[in-house]
């Protein structure tokens, strides 16, 4: 069962190649902490991403919200990503046909699959979104988190749902590195990595329905693998400090998880 394995071990049972870097990646960094670095600035993102760098596996972008977005972000990203040994993950929640995630995918001015590892994707299309990001032109390592569940308040994802959603990711081994969920949906795939947001130490909440829970809870009581971690960070009066609290409390909820 996933819940207790450590990561190492769980890294030999992935198929898809993001997945199996990720695990090695929390592994030797001991951090399952996942920036959601959702500025609009694109030298706040360089500088915060180059300041946490060491205390998160994967750093997450809306690349959409950045207001003065250039391609000539890009390459100064995936330097400092791979200087600090973390996968760049673009939450675009493709959820169209197939033809058409394909193209924003993979064209348009952010060019996705040019620079992001991993995506994040609805299933509410069926199979063609995975076909269209499995075929897509782009860098060969590329990996897929579906989106099983959401942290929203009122959300319309109902169990039907949620489970026809797993059961897709089962036909997609070699693409899909796991699924973004709020609850322990599966524990007998160690290969998958459970990716839970709305994370947060203090604070209940937003105004427009978003849902926190703690580092401990999730971890704990949830089964997330990587914690997804936004304002809670980039909100703090220190973020630095904030990362390196989010990352050490994250990882120490783990070693509990997979210990007893
Ligand atoms: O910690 P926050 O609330 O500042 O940011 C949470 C981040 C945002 C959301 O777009 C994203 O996590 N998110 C997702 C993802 C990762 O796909 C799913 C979900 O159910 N809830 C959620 O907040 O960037």
């Amino acid at each position: 069962n996933r819940f207790k394995m450590p990561f190492l071990d769980r890294s030999k049972l992935a198929k898809n190649p993001v997945s199996i870097k990720l695990f090695g990646i929390m592994s030797s960094k001991q951090t399952t902490l996942c920036l959601a670095a959702d500025l609009t600035d694109s030298t706040k993102i360089l500088n915060l991403a180059e300041q946490v760098g060491p205390y998160i596996c994967a750093l997450k972008t809306h690349i959409d919200i950045v207001e003065d977005f250039h391609p000539n972000l890009i390459q100064p990203l995936k330097d400092i990503a791979k200087r600090h040994n973390f996968v760049l993950f673009e939450d675009r929640k493709f959820a169209d046909i197939g033809n058409t995630v394909e193209m924003q995918y993979s064209k348009g001015i952010y060019q996705i699959s040019s620079w992001a590892s991993l995506v994040t994707a609805h299933s509410l299309t069926g199979k063609g979104v995975l076909d269209a990001i499995k075929g897509a032109p782009g860098n060969e390592e590329r990996g897929v988190f579906l989106l099983a569940e959401t942290s929203a308040a009122g959300s319309l994802i109902n169990d039907t749902y949620t489970k026809a959603t797993l059961k897709l990711t089962a036909d997609y081994p070699d693409l899909v590195s796991g699924i973004v969920c709020q609850n322990p949906l599966f524990s007998d795939s160690p290969g998958l990595i459970q990716l839970t947001p709305g994370v947060k130490l203090e604070s209940k909440g937003d105004n427009l329905g978003q849902q926190y829970n703690t580092p401990d809870y999730v971890v704990i009581e949830k089964g997330a693998d990587i914690a997804v971690v936004g304002r809670g960070i980039t909100e703090a009066a220190d973020p630095v400090t904030a990362a390196k609290l989010y990352r050490d409390v994250l990882w120490k909820a783990y070693e509990k998880r997979i210990e007893n």
